[in-house]
């Protein structure tokens, strides 16, 4: 377990005689990695994993637990089926289900909130990647769906593996939400919104403190092989970046390992608001990782360097919504 307060914060660090760490606010997160989970695999079975990975946390001091972006089944958009309704069994119909009540159950009875990442079908038959916070109650705080979707839409048959998930999953219309939670405030991306920008300056403008993300990251990216040795490089520098920018944690959790075939990304983080990675998996396998998160170390780069109210620039700034791609000088 990291403490993740460093010395230099809690040396003599009083208020009126009073030693300020002792009111800091603290929230102990979990990152529960998870190795592969193959084609065979019974949700059932991931959920006994889920469960020891939940209850392992939990021994660890966690108040909430974040497992990876697909948890429940095998990564499927690494196959492509011309008739989607092949494909229907890969998604959830209702949170929880008959086959997760038990790690509901579990978290609930041991007092820890959770973070879920799966595929699901809504009632209008619209195909979403989410994530489902939970809090220490048992109770939905909310569901996230994926907003970048990457990949492809159709099928690519000289690739090695597909990527297909433009294919199986809408784009999210809703945008990043922020929620009260966990007494702090939370956001969810899920592995793509990871790179980019906008999606921690969404969540940054309504305050968070907490940002959780699952992923789901082949070590080959075929469109550009050269990129390969650079994905653990790449997966730290933009939530080290997204962090710091923002003045928030930020928790990134793998399903890693070989999965059908396809080797993953381990390297599960926990970063705090200063951009450095209090705690990584060392392991692509079952792990889990905690950190006891001060969450007024947000305030430090909030109310300074980023301050936002005193620095941003939005008038010109126009182009970040006002384009998608790139417009050339003449
Ligand atoms: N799951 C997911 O979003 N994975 C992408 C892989 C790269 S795009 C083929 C990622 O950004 O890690």
């Amino acid at each position: 377990m990291s403490g993740a307060v460093p010395r230099s914060h809690s040396a003599g660090l009083t208020l009126h005689g009073v030693n300020i760490l002792s009111m800091a606010r603290h929230l102990t997160i979990a990152a529960a990695q998870m190795g592969p989970v193959q084609k065979e695999h019974t949700r059932e079975q991931v959920v006994v994993r889920l469960i020891a990975l939940l209850q392992q946390a939990h021994r660890m001091g966690a108040e909430l637990v974040v497992f990876p972006e697909l948890a429940l089944t095998t990564f499927f958009p690494r196959w492509f089926v011309d008739d989607i309704s092949e494909a229907d069994h890969w998604y959830e119909r209702s949170m929880p289900n008959a086959a997760t009540q038990p790690l509901f159950d579990e978290a609930k009875r041991l007092g820890v909130g959770f973070c879920l990442g799966y595929a699901t079908i809504d009632e209008a038959g619209r195909r979403w990647n989410v994530q489902t916070l939970v809090e220490r109650d048992g109770s939905i705080v909310a569901t996230y769906k994926k907003t970048h979707i990457p990949g492809h839409e159709h099928h690519e048959p000289d690739r090695p593996f597909q990527h297909a998930e433009r294919y199986y999953f809408e784009p999210s219309p809703e945008g990043f939400g922020v929620w009260r939670a966990f007494d702090s405030l939370v956001g969810m991306m899920i592995c793509n919104d990871r790179r980019w920008p906008e999606t921690y300056r969404e969540m940054g403008l309504q305050g968070v403190e907490v940002i959780l993300c699952g992923y789901n990251t082949p070590i080959h990216y075929v469109p550009d092989p050269s990129q390969d040795i650079l994905q653990g490089f790449h997966n730290a520098l933009v939530m080290q970046a997204g962090a710091y920018q923002n003045g928030t944690w930020v928790v990134g959790v793998a399903k890693g390992g070989v999965e059908e075939g396809v080797d993953s990304l381990g390297q599960s983080m926990i970063v705090a608001p200063s951009g450095q990675i209090v705690a990584q998996t060392l392991t692509t396998d079952d792990e889990v990782i905690v950190a006891r998160c001060d969450l007024d170390w947000c305030s430090r780069y909030k109310n300074t360097l980023f301050d936002f109210e005193r620095y941003r620039r939005p008038e010109v700034y126009s182009r970040i919504t006002g384009q998608r791609g790139a417009v050339l000088p003449d």
